[in-house]
C-alpha cells in the first residue's frame, strides 16, 4: 500500500476531522475549494472523462423517461441530479471490486460497462435482471429496500474469507460497495448490515445516497441525527460529503475503498444530494414538495458545476461541450432504436428460473396460465 493511501485511511479513521461539515472540493459555481484533510484524486483527464459520463448518463435517463411516457417502458426510476455521486463512486472502484446497487444507480451501471439497453430490459418487462453480475461486478438492481446491504455485507465477508483483503496486492485486494437510500436507512436490514460489517470488519463501503426523499417522506422523518452518524454507534467511521460534488465524492470514496481493501473495515458515506425528478414515473412530486426547494437544488446541479470548472480552467469550450452533447443525442437515438426493437419473450418464460429444479406449484401455475391464455385465443377464433 502506498504511503498516500495510508494517509487517506488515517484521515477517514479520524472521523472528528470532518467536523460534521459535508466534504466539498468544488463549489456550486465551479470553484475549487481546499479541505484540510481531503485531496482531489482525479487529474484533468479523469475529470473530463467523468464529465462525459455524467452528461451521457443524464441523456440516457432523459430518453428512458420519454420511452416510459410513450408506453415503451412500464416504469422508469430517474437518476437525475445524482450523477456526481454515482459516477464518482463508480470511478473510484477497481475492476475486482463488487457493487450492490438499489434501482436508481444507472450511473454505476454505465461506468461498469453495462449497456443502457440492458438496464431498460426489466423496466420493459422483458427480463428479470438485465446483465451478468459476474461480468461487470455489479449485482442486479434490488427493489426490496435495503436488502442489498445485507447481500453486500455477506459477500464482503466471503471476500475476506477468500483471503482477498489486506494482502497488499492491488490486483487482488477487493472492496464491496453497497448503495442505499435515506428511506432505506430505516429498514432493519440496513441496521443488521451495518452491525455485521462492523463486528466482522468486512471490506464494505456503504454509500447512502441521501436524496432528501423516500417517495413522499422527507429525510428528517428517517432519523434524528445526520445519517452518516449511524456508523458511530456500530463502531466504524462515517462522513457526509456533498453528493453533487464529483471531486469530493471521488476523494472520500477512494479513501474508504482503500481502507476496506487494506482490511481496516467498513465506512459509511452519506452523499448529500437531491432527487430532481419524481420518485418514479408513477409519482407526482408536486403533491408533497415545493418548487422553491427543487429550484434551490437546481442551483447545485452536479453536471453544471463540473462544466463551469472545466470551462474556467480552459479544459473545455463551447465546441467540446457541444460535441459531448451530440454524443449524448446519438446514444439516446441508439437506445431508443434498440429498446423498441427488443423482442417480447413468450409470457410463459416468467415461470422459468423461479427455482433451479422443477417445482410442482410453479408447474401448476404455469399450466393454469397456459389455459388462461388459450381461452383468449378461443374467443378470438370463436368471435
Ligand atoms: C421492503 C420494501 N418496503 C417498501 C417498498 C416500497 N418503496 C419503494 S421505493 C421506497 C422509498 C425508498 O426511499 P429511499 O431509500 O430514500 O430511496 P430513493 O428511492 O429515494 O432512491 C419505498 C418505501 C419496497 N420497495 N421495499
Ligand atoms: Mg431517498
Amino acid at each position: 500500500m502506498s504511503e498516500s493511501s495510508r494517509d487517506r485511511r488515517g484521515v477517514l479513521a479520524e472521523e472528528a476531522s470532518f467536523r460534521g461539515e459535508p466534504v466539498q472540493l468544488l463549489t456550486p459555481d465551479g470553484r475549487r475549494r481546499s479541505h484540510p484533510d481531503v485531496v482531489v484524486g482525479m487529474d484533468d483527464g479523469e475529470i473530463l472523462a467523468a464529465y462525459r459520463d455524467m452528461v451521457l448518463v443524464r441523456r440516457f435517463d432523459e430518453e428512458a423517461t420519454a420511452l416510459q411516457r410513450q408506453g415503451e417502458l412500464g416504469l422508469w426510476v430517474s437518476s437525475l441530479g445524482q450523477e456526481a455521486t454515482q459516477v464518482a463512486t463508480a470511478r473510484a472502484l477497481r475492476s475486482q471490486d463488487v457493487v450492490f446497487p438499489t434501482y436508481r444507480e444507472h450511473g454505476i451501471a454505465w461506468c461498469r460497462g453495462i449497456d443502457p439497453v440492458a438496464v431498460l430490459g426489466p423496466f420493459r418487462g422483458i427480463s428479470h435482471g438485465g446483465w451478468d453480475p459476474r461480468e461487470h461486478g455489479v449485482h442486479l438492481y434490488t427493489l426490496v429496500i435495503g436488502a442489498q446491504t445485507l447481500h453486500a455485507t455477506g459477500y464482503a465477508m466471503g471476500v475476506q474469507r477468500d483471503g482477498a483483503v489486506g494482502t497488499g496486492d492491488p490486483t487482488r485486494d477487493t472492496a464491496v460497495l453497497a448503495y442505499f437510500g435515506d428511506g432505506a436507512s430505516s429498514e432493519g436490514d440496513v441496521s443488521e448490515a451495518l452491525g455485521h460489517a462492523a463486528v466482522f470488519n468486512a471490506p464494505v463501503v456503504f454509500v447512502c445516497q441521501n436524496n432528501q426523499w423516500a417517495i413522499s417522506v422527507p429525510a428528517e422523518r428517517q432519523s434524528r441525527v445526520p445519517l452518516h452518524r449511524r456508523s458511530q454507534g456500530f463502531g466504524f467511521p462515517g462522513l457526509r460529503v456533498d453528493g453533487n460534488d464529483l471531486l469530493a465524492v471521488h476523494a472520500v470514496t477512494t479513501a474508504a475503498l482503500d481502507r476496506a481493501r487494506a482490511g481496516d473495515g467498513p465506512t459509511l458515506i452519506e452523499a448529500f444530494t437531491y432527487r430532481m425528478a419524481a420518485h418514479t414515473t408513477s409519482d407526482d412530486p408536486t403533491r408533497y414538495r415545493s418548487e422553491a426547494e427543487v429550484e434551490q437544488w437546481r442551483g447545485r446541479d452536479p453536471v453544471a458545476r463540473v462544466e463551469r470548472y472545466l470551462v474556467d480552467r480552459g479544459l473545455a469550450d463551447e465546441d467540446s461541450l457541444a460535441a459531448v452533447r451530440a454524443e449524448g443525442d446519438a446514444l439516446a437515438e441508439r437506445i431508443r432504436r434498440e429498446c423498441t426493437a427488443l423482442p417480447d419473450p413468450d409470457p410463459e418464460t416468467m415461470f422459468e428460473h423461479v427455482y433451479r429444479d422443477p417445482h410442482p406449484l410453479v408447474a401448476e401455475e404455469r399450466s393454469w396460465f397456459a389455459a388462461y391464455r388459450a381461452s383468449f385465443l378461443d374467443d378470438e377464433v370463436g368471435g
